[in-house]
């Protein structure tokens, strides 16, 4: 930890504690090198940082040569993207239209021949879903890393498949993963299992994708009017600095204090920055 470390350096190792992927990671790491202290004392931590930002930028250029240079990106929207991987019928779209309502689900293998998107709502927080190619090249791999969470999905009678799968997951490296198994012809699966076009546990995998994202959902209101309906959602463990600071940087600069419903001792009290919120809580800030 650099001497005399600054609000924005905690705030910013803590960003690249909690990044998930690698273009994250890398403008997480860009922020930190760039509110690390100045001055001699801190001289070692920066180099470290540094270095650590050259390998994970090469990282970056090896995994973009994979692809033939080709890398395919989905645009997020809503609180997350959890991306569907698996092997050719395994149910992949079966399953973004049991989550979504969209989805063209065919026997015929490698039917799908670009990611599809699919907006899943889950109670009131909308969670972007994307389907890609069986082919699993490079190129559409890079969306799995881009997102925060992935789905491996395989097809319960096929135990081999699974081992292949994991072979996928451990060279990929990817981190958030949830594995799930497809009835569709097999009698009963290993692990959590769907059925996809039955819509069997197709809710219990909603709830468990939410878990997984580590969320939080925060309504915000203002005094004397009602809460916003739609939350805002952060990590989990976050606080309300890091909601006002969302909400608006001057909300931040001229905060006085917040109240909070849920969390807090009693309904509407009084809290400080370093209160750490929780899932619905409701947030009214106060300002000078
Ligand atoms: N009975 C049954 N059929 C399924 C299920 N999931 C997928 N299928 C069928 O299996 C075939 C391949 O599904 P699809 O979603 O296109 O697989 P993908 O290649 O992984 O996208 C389609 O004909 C689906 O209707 C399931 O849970 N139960
Ligand atoms: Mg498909």
């Amino acid at each position: 930890m650099p001497v005399n470390a600054g609000y924005d350096y905690f705030a910013a190792q803590k960003k690249y504690q909690e990044a998930k992927t690698l273009d994250e990671k890398i403008r997480a790491l860009e922020e930190l090198i760039r509110v690390s202290p100045g001055h001699k004392g801190a001289e070692n931590v920066l180099a470290q940082l540094k270095t650590k930002l050259s390998k994970l930028k090469s990282q970056r250029v090896s995994a973009k040569k994979k692809s033939g240079g080709r890398v395919t990106t989905v645009p997020k929207t809503g609180a997350a993207q959890v991306c569907i991987v698996g092997f050719a019928n395994s149910g992949k779209s079966e399953l973004l239209k049991a989550l979504t309502g969209i989805g063209e689900p065919s026997p015929t293998p490698y039917s799908t021949k670009s990611p599809r998107v699919g907006m899943m709502l889950y109670e009131d927080v909308q969670i972007q879903i994307v389907e890609i190619p069986s082919s699993m090249q490079p190129e559409f791999l890079s969306i799995a890393h881009n997102s925060e969470l992935v789905v491996f999905l395989y097809d319960a009678a096929k135990p081999e498949d699974v081992e292949r799968l994991m072979e996928t997951a451990e060279r990929e490296d990817l981190k958030n993963v949830l594995w799930v198994a497809n009835v569709i012809s097999a009698k009963k699966a290993v692990g959590f299992a769907v059925n996809a076009s039955t819509g069997e546990n197709v809710d219990e995998l909603k709830r468990a994708v939410w878990h997984r994202l580590r969320l939080v959902r925060i309504y915000t209101k203002v005094a004397g009017k009602p809460a916003e309906t739609r939350p805002m959602t952060l990590p989990k463990g976050c606080t309300v600095r890091d909601v006002a600071r969302d909400v608006h940087k001057d909300f931040l600069k001229n905060f006085k204090f917040a109240r909070v419903w849920g969390s807090a001792k009693f309904p509407g009290a009084q809290v400080g920055l370093d209160h750490i919120v929780k899932d619905k809580d409701t947030i009214e800030i106060h300002v000078s």
